[in-house]
């Protein structure tokens, strides 16, 4: 439809302005967010609609007789024709039926069947052209809304028919030096509340270089009576982590643990990038406080933030990645054993990452965990930390040395905290506070 775009005052609408949008109870703040980083204002803005008003288009019927079109009943008349539309009669089989439109005023009163054509065998359709376009002029008032705040910040804007909410999300910004103007075209609009809040940043991006993201879920821990190679401590029982952590997708190297602590333990040198081993329970600990000194120190993660050695709920969380058999894959393709090591640690990342990015946390070197070692919970638990009392400290995932009944995703074995061997590495974690 085309429509001149003229303005027509003498058939202007008053706006249909039903509420107003009262700008001092227009939310500017809410629960978590920083009001000085967010602003909101709510203005009103004139849109001029100019719509084109068409008439009624008429209708009518068919009368057959013998496959001939014999007469057309007008069933209704429409409106705003200015001259005879055209009528046209398809469909029932047959052709050649012709008729005209008789006028009265602006609505159709009657149409005259010209040629009846022939070879009907149902009742054609008939349909008369709809009238000609009019000019109408629509003026409406609607929310001019504009978002304020530091230059770059995600923001949610969210709207309300209450002030208390609840709060639906409109749409999206990203603010810019001066605000950002949103007009909301919605029809009922001008009822509305509206209030701006952060976005909730990504924990799925803007971790540290070589952690992934593992968001807060539920698991079964341990495993089935039948898992093969199981064994009696592995008792299933539900877990439920209420927070997400990072975890380094590797096993800190002899390059990483060299740099941060100075020196290199491990038994297989020869090339950086391979697991650390020969570090004790305390030894990781240590490493992990000074990797967080100095990466509070250079900025890179904030005061709340801390690098830590995983719970073993979180080890083997992160290691399942939401499969619940024995290994996250076929264990040639994931993991370095006894049947494909060559007797030795291997460089880092070679395997096949589990589904969250995860590398090697099955094979290569067993990795030590926050918890002391102890039988599970009997029941299903919430952000375990392992037993309050004993005397080994947990650690997981089987190594090089092992058969593959040890490189399972449930096995756990504990080991005095000052003991060092060359099976036995980590990987840390890092708290997402911030
Ligand atoms: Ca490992």
């Amino acid at each position: 439809m085309t429509c001149p775009f003229i303005l027509a005052p003498g058939k202007a609408k008053a706006p249909k302005l039903q509420a107003v949008v009262d700008p001092r109870k227009s939310q500017v703040s809410a629960a978590g967010m920083k009001p000085v980083q967010v602003g909101l204002l709510v203005g009103f803005f004139w849109l001029l609609v100019v719509r084109c008003w068409a008439g009624e288009t008429a209708t009518a019927v068919v009368t057959l007789t013998a496959g001939y079109v014999t007469g057309i009943t007008v069933t209704s008349g429409g409106s705003g024709y200015a001259s005879e539309p055209i009528v046209t009669v398809s469909g029932g089989g047959g052709s050649g039926a012709t008729a005209k439109a008789i006028l009265s005023g602006d609505t159709v009163s009657a149409i005259v069947v010209l040629t009846a054509g022939s070879g009907y065998v149902s009742v054609p359709s008939v349909s008369i052209n709809a009238p000609p376009e009019d000019l109408g002029l629509e003026v409406e008032l609607v929310p001019k809304i504009k978002v304020r705040g530091l230059a770059g910040s995600a923001v949610i804007v969210q709207w309300s028919i209450d002030s208390s909410g609840p709060w639906t999300d409109w749409t999206n910004v990203t603010t810019l030096t001066g605000g950002v103007v949103l007009v909301d075209l919605a029809p009922d609009a001008t009822t509305r509340f509206y209030r701006a809040i952060p976005k909730p940043s990504d924990p799925g991006t803007g971790g540290p270089p070589g952690f992934v993201w593992i968001p807060p879920g539920t698991f079964v821990m341990g495993s089935p009576p039948d898992e093969e190679g199981r064994w009696d401590a592995e008792v299933q029982h539900t877990v439920t982590l209420t927070q997400g952590f990072w975890l380094s997708d590797h096993e800190v190297t002899q390059e990483e643990y060299q740099a941060v602590t100075g020196s290199n333990p491990s038994n297989f040198k020869g090339d950086l990038n391979r697991p650390v081993e020969r570090v004790s329970w305390d030894d990781a600990v240590l490493y992990c406080q000074k990797l967080t000194e100095r990466e509070r120190a250079a900025g890179r993660i904030t005061a709340q933030q801390a690098y830590r050695l995983p719970t073993e709920a979180e080890w083997e969380y992160a290691a399942r990645a939401g499969t619940t058999g024995a290994r996250y894959g076929e264990v040639d393709a994931i993991a370095w054993w006894a049947g494909n090591s060559g007797s030795q640690t291997q460089p880092v990342r070679q395997k096949a990452a589990n589904a969250w990015g995860l590398y090697d946390m099955l094979g290569n070197v067993w990795e030590w965990c926050s918890d002391l070692y102890g039988s599970y919970p009997s029941g299903s638990a919430t952000d375990p930390m392992g037993p309050s009392s004993g005397s080994d400290r947990v650690y997981r995932g089987g190594c090089w040395f092992n058969f593959a009944g040890y490189v399972r995703s449930a096995v756990r074995y504990g080991l005095d905290p000052g003991g060092r061997n060359l099976y036995l590495g980590f990987r840390p974690a890092l708290s997402s506070a911030r």
